[in-house]
C-alpha cells in the first residue's frame, strides 16, 4: 500500500439522497438495466495518462501535480505510479483500465531501452492484475510526443519512422496481449499534415494504410483475440488529421480491405471538434457494424480544442448511450475516462471525484437511455415516419429507374404533401427521461 490515497476509503453506491462527498449515487453495478448488469454495459476504464502521467501542465505553465513518482524517469517511481493507479482502480471499482507505453514505463532515450521498461513494468502490473479485479481494456502506443514522431509515425517521409512505429505497435500489442488486453487502440496524433507544401497526401495514405494492415497480420500472427481499434480525430494536433471522424475512417478502412478487421474507439470530444454530436459518431460507426468502444469526456463549448473534461451533462450522455443501446451495447469496448482534472485540482481526491463524478452522470444516462428504449416512443416515432417505404410499391420503386419514376410520377398525378418532422414534440419526449 502506498500512502498516496491515505484516509480515503473505498467508494460505495449510496444511493440519490446521500450526503458523502465521494460515493455513488447513482452508479450501482450490479443492478439491472435492461436484462444486464450496469457494470457490464458500462465497462468503465481509467486512463493511465491524464490520471497519473500528465503533470498538469498548460501551453503557459507547467507541473502544478506534484506526485510522489515525478519525475517519471527512474523504474522504482514507475512502480510507485503503477501502485498507486491499482489502488485507486480498487477505490473506484472500475473493471478496466488503458494505458500508452509512454505512461508506464520509464524513458529511456532509445528503442531497446523502451523495450526493455516496457516488459518490466508490463510484468509488474501483470502480477498485479493476478490480485485485483481490475483488468485491461486496451493498451496503445504514444507516437506523438517524442520528436521522432513531429512528422507522423506511419505516414512520416522517412522509412526509418515507419519501421520505429512498427517496432513499437508490436512492443504494445505484445503487452497489451500479456496483460489480457480486450481491445488494441491506435490513435493517429501526427498522421495528418501542416501543410501541403511538403506533404505527398497520397503515398501517406497509403502507407498508413499497409501499416494497419500489418498490425491486423501480427494480431492474427500472435492469437490476440481483442479487437482493433481507430481512433478518429480532426484537427488536433496536426492541422489536418487523416482520421478526421467516423465517416472518413471507415471509407479508409474499406479502401484498404479493413472494414472486418477494425472497428472505431469514438471520443466524445473528438465528435465535438468535427462538427458532429457525439451520437452522430456513435450512429455513424453502428450503422457500418464499426462502433468498438468509447473515450468518454466532454469539452469546453467555448474554447474549440480538446480541453478533455470529464462529462457533466447527462442529456448528452443518454442520447449517447441510446444510440449504444440500439447498436447491441460495447463489446468487447467500454467507456474510458479519457478525462483529465483541472490543473488546480491538485489533491489526491479530486481524482477520485472526478472519476467518480463521470461514472454518476454515465450512470444517469444509461438509465435513461434504457427506460426510452423501454417506453419505445422514438422507435415508434420512426416507425411512422419511415412508414411509407414498408409498402410492396415503395420496396419495388427502389428496383425501379428514374424513366418509369417520371411516368408513375405523370400518370398517378404525385403531388407529396408534407408532414411535420415532430422536432420539438420529440426533444420534449426525450426531456421527460433525462
Ligand atoms: C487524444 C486521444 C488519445 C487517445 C489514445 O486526443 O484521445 O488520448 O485516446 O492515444
Ligand atoms: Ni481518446
Ligand atoms: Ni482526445
Amino acid at each position: 500500500m502506498t500512502e498516496f490515497f491515505d484516509g480515503i476509503a473505498a467508494l460505495a453506491y449510496e444511493g440519490p439522497e446521500s450526503n458523502s462527498e465521494l460515493c455513488y449515487r447513482h452508479y450501482n453495478p450490479d443492478e439491472v438495466v435492461l436484462g444486464k448488469r450496469m457494470e457490464d454495459h458500462l465497462r468503465f476504464a481509467v486512463a493511465w495518462w491524464h490520471s497519473f502521467a500528465w503533470e498538469g501542465g498548460d501551453p503557459f505553465g507547467g507541473q502544478t501535480f506534484e506526485r510522489p513518482w515525478h519525475p517519471q524517469d527512474d523504474m522504482g517511481r514507475a512502480k510507485m505510479k503503477a501502485d498507486v493507479a491499482f489502488e485507486m482502480f480498487e477505490k473506484l471499482g472500475v473493471p478496466f483500465y488503458c494505458w500508452h507505453d509512454a505512461d508506464i514505463r520509464p524513458e529511456q532515450g532509445n528503442y531497446a531501452g523502451n523495450l526493455r521498461t516496457l516488459e518490466e513494468i508490463t510484468d509488474y502490473m501483470a502480477e498485479k492484475q493476478e490480485s485485483a479485479k481490475v483488468r485491461c481494456l486496451w493498451g496503445t502506443a504514444n507516437m506523438f510526443s517524442h520528436r521522432r514522431w513531429m512528422a507522423g509515425a506511419s505516414t512520416n517521409p522517412d522509412p526509418e519512422v515507419f519501421a520505429y512505429a512498427a517496432a513499437t505497435v508490436k512492443g504494445c500489442l505484445d503487452a497489451t496481449m500479456k496483460l489480457g488486453g480486450e481491445n488494441y487502440v491506435l490513435w493517429g496524433g501526427r498522421e495528418g499534415y501542416e501543410t501541403l507544401l511538403n506533404t505527398d497526401m497520397g503515398m501517406e495514405l497509403d502507407h498508413m494504410g499497409r501499416f494497419l494492415s500489418m498490425v491486423v497480420d501480427y494480431k492474427h500472427k500472435i492469437g490476440f483475440k481483442g479487437t482493433i481499434l481507430v481512433e478518429p480525430k480532426p484537427q488536433e494536433p496536426s492541422k489536418h488529421q487523416y482520421d478526421y471522424d467516423a465517416a472518413t475512417c471507415i471509407g479508409f478502412l474499406r479502401k484498404y480491405g479493413l472494414e472486418n478487421e477494425v472497428k472505431l474507439n469514438l471520443e466524445q470530444g473528438h465528435a465535438i471538434l468535427a462538427g458532429h454530436s457525439f451520437e452522430h459518431e456513435i450512429a455513424v460507426a453502428a450503422a457500418e457494424g464499426m462502433l468498438g468502444s468509447i473515450d468518454m469526456n466532454r469539452n469546453d463549448y467555448q474554447s474549440g480544442w480538446d480541453t478533455d473534461q470529464f462529462p457533466n451533462n447527462v442529456p448528452e450522455v443518454a442520447l449517447a448511450y441510446y444510440h449504444i443501446l440500439k447498436a447491441g451495447g460495447l463489446g468487447t469496448g467500454g467507456t474510458n475516462f479519457d478525462a483529465k482534472l483541472r490543473r488546480q485540482s491538485i489533491d489526491p481526491i479530486d481524482l477520485l471525484a472526478g472519476h467518480a463524478g463521470g461514472m454518476d452522470v454515465c450512470a444517469r444516462g444509461l438509465k435513461a437511455a434504457a427506460t426510452m428504449i423501454e417506453d419505445g416512443g422514438l422507435e415508434q416515432a420512426l416507425t411512422e415516419r419511415y412508414a411509407g417505404w414498408k409498402t410492396p410499391q415503395a420496396q419495388e420503386m427502389l428496383g425501379s429507374d428514374l424513366a418509369s419514376l417520371q411516368k408513375r410520377v405523370l400518370d398517378e398525378g404525385i403531388e407529396p404533401e408534407p408532414r411535420s418532422g415532430r422536432q420539438e414534440r420529440l426533444e420534449n419526449y426525450v426531456n421527460r427521461f433525462v
